[in-house]
Order: structure tokens, then C-alpha cells, then sequence
């Protein structure tokens, strides 16, 4: 594997998430794979999980880790090619991949959509520039589509959990003040297509996400109809997709509540954290024996570790 911006970038999905299981026995087990590399994390935004996580599998394989806070800490960066610099962008993103590439072996990207321009976070020009001119493997620590090390770490949480063969697994959309990224649940989207499971996503109507990444996904609207007989309650906010990144429902009926839960096969509780308490999900829920959040996160370190190793080897 040469990049990880997409969950197919792994191949076979279950083989993996196996590979991982293997590795979270015993995390030291390749700790000298990684011995005089370095990856570099470069962070636009906010994050708690990832960057740990991150940090603690590249140390696992003995690798060096530089982070850097680049939203707050580096040049603002220009993307658009053949544009006169002379406004607030510093640097451009040709000489700043090829230079960062010099210091490290592996580069780690996180930076959210704007969520203003939807033509812009399809192309994902972060990513994609990295990729283009750094010219060394690119990891995706959630771009403007995508945070594919959230989606492996919950198909490993899944598997870590499932009762049955083949469960049914529901995505809920639930409210949040804010506007949120479309990633998290695009990534869980195309995870679970690639998945044995009774799949279905529920949200109110105006919420529907891009077609291109629902393909023939099952839309179900009535949310206590989706959660009928559910063995995992996957939850997420998002903007609206067609209404680019507008709240258009802060409806507290769609909040995940003890009363809802009881409709499903005695399901586990997953988000991929933070998450609003009382907006998204009522404190009795996530406080519950039901909810494998903690579980979930700590398998982030084993994503992320599991996906550093193929790219070493
Ligand atoms: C991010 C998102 O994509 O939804 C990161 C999730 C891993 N979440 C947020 O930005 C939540 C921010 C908030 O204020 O609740």
C-alpha cells in the first residue's frame, strides 16, 4: 500500500481488520519496522483521537513523529496553481510538500471540508496536492470526504463486538448545533458496503449524503423503524449535503435516548467521539453498558497501526 486516503486503499477489508486483531495482542510485536523512519502529522484541525492515536501507532512500529499544528502554526498555504500570491496565503503548497517531504518518510494529513464550497471538498485539494507533489506516502487523518482510520477502527470495534453473523448495523444521524462534516459518515458508509451486514441509514429528509458514496445503501427516514431488531447504533451528525453544509434540523426527536435504544436487538452504542452529551445522546445511553465508545477509540491506535505497518512494508 503506498497512500491511505480511502478505505479501499486496504483491499480486503476483513483481512485486515483480522491483521489488526493480531496486532492489538501484542502491539510491540514490529517494534523495529519502523526504526529511522519518520512520519510527520500536520494537523488544520482540532483533534484528540488522532493525533494520540497516531502518535502511539507509529511508536509501536519505532518510528519518529513530528506534529505539527499547521492550521494555528504554519504558513497559510495556497492550493489554486498560477495565482498571484498577494494576499494572506504565505506559502505554496508546491514548496511546502516538497520541503516536508524531506524531513519525514511518511506524511499524515488532517483537514477538515469548508463545507462552503462543495466542488472544492469533492476534489479534496489538501490531500490531493500532498500526494501530487510531496511524492511520498500520504495518510488521511480525515479530509474533506473521508477519515478512513475512524471507519477501520470501527470495523475492527464491530467485529471485536458482533454476536451474530451478520448484524444489523444502523447509521443514525442526530442533532448538533453546529455544522458538522460529511467524513465520518462517508467513511462508515463505505465500510459498511464492503461488510456481511443488514446496513441501513436513517436521517430526516433534506440530510440525504452524497449519492455517489450511498450507492445502493438502504435509506430508511422513520428512525425508530431503523432501529427495529438493530445490533449497533452508529451515531453522527452531518450538515446537509444537497443544502451545502447548512443545519437545517436541530429536531432533539432524532437524540439517541434509552426509550429508542430499547427498540433494537439490545444494541452497542458507537460514536466516533467527541460528542455532544443530551444533544446527540442522552447521558443514560452513552453511560450505559451498551456504549463501546471508549472501546472504539482505543482501536484507532490498531487502525492506524495496522495501516502505518502495510505502509512500511
Ligand atoms: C469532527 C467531524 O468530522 O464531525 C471530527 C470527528 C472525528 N467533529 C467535530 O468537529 C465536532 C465539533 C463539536 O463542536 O462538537
Amino acid at each position: 500500500m503506498k497512500h491511505y486516503t480511502n478505505i479501499n486503499d486496504l483491499g480486503n477489508l476483513q483481512k485486515v481488520v483480522q491483521e489488526a486483531m493480531e496486532l492489538k495482542k501484542n502491539p510491540l510485536q514490529y517494534k523495529t519496522l519502523g526504526e529511522g523512519k519518520t512520519i510527520c502529522l500536520l494537523f488544520f484541525n482540532n483533534s484528540l483521537r488522532t493525533r494520540l492515536s497516531t502518535q502511539k501507532a507509529a511508536q509501536n512500529l519505532g518510528m519518529n513523529v513530528i506534529v505539527m499544528n499547521f492550521g494555528s502554526e504554519g504558513w497559510e498555504l495556497e492550493f489554486e496553481d498560477g495565482i498571484v500570491m498577494n494576499q494572506n496565503k504565505s506559502e505554496h503548497v508546491k514548496e511546502a510538500a516538497k520541503v516536508i517531504a524531506q524531513y519525514c518518510d511518511i506524511v499524515a494529513i488532517r483537514a477538515f471540508a469548508s463545507l462552503t464550497d462543495k466542488e472544492k471538498d469533492k476534489a479534496e485539494m489538501v490531500i490531493n496536492s500532498f500526494k501530487k507533489y510531496a511524492g511520498i506516502p500520504v495518510v488521511n487523518m480525515e479530509s474533506a470526504t473521508g477519515h478512513p482510520l475512524q471507519a477501520l477502527a470501527d470495523a475492527i470495534t464491530m467485529e471485536e463486538f458482533k454476536t451474530t453473523h451478520k448484524p444489523k448495523v444502523v447509521l443514525s444521524w442526530a442533532p448538533h448545533p453546529k455544522a458538522l462534516p460529511h467524513a465520518v459518515a462517508n467513511s462508515f458508509i463505505e465500510m459498511m458496503q464492503l461488510q456481511n451486514a443488514d446496513f441501513v441509514i436513517t436521517h430526516p429528509e433534506g440530510y440525504e449524503l452524497n449519492p455517489e458514496i450511498i450507492k445502493n445503501s438502504t435509506i430508511e427516514y422513520d428512525q425508530k423503524k431503523a432501529f427495529d431488531n438493530a445490533d449497533f447504533v452508529y451515531v453522527k451528525n452531518w450538515s446537509s449535503f444537497k443544502n451545502y453544509g447548512k443545519v437545517m434540523n436541530t429536531d432533539s426527536s432524532w437524540m439517541i435516548t434509552s426509550e429508542k435504544m430499547k427498540l433494537t436487538n439490545n444494541a452497542k452504542f458507537m460514536h466516533c467521539l467527541p460528542v455532544r452529551r443530551n444533544v446527540i445522546v442522552a447521558d443514560e445511553v452513552i453511560d450505559s453498558e451498551n456504549s463501546i465508545v471508549i472501546q472504539q477509540a482505543n482501536n484507532r491506535t490498531y487502525s492506524a497501526q495496522i495501516v502505518l505497518k502495510k505502509i512500511l512494508a
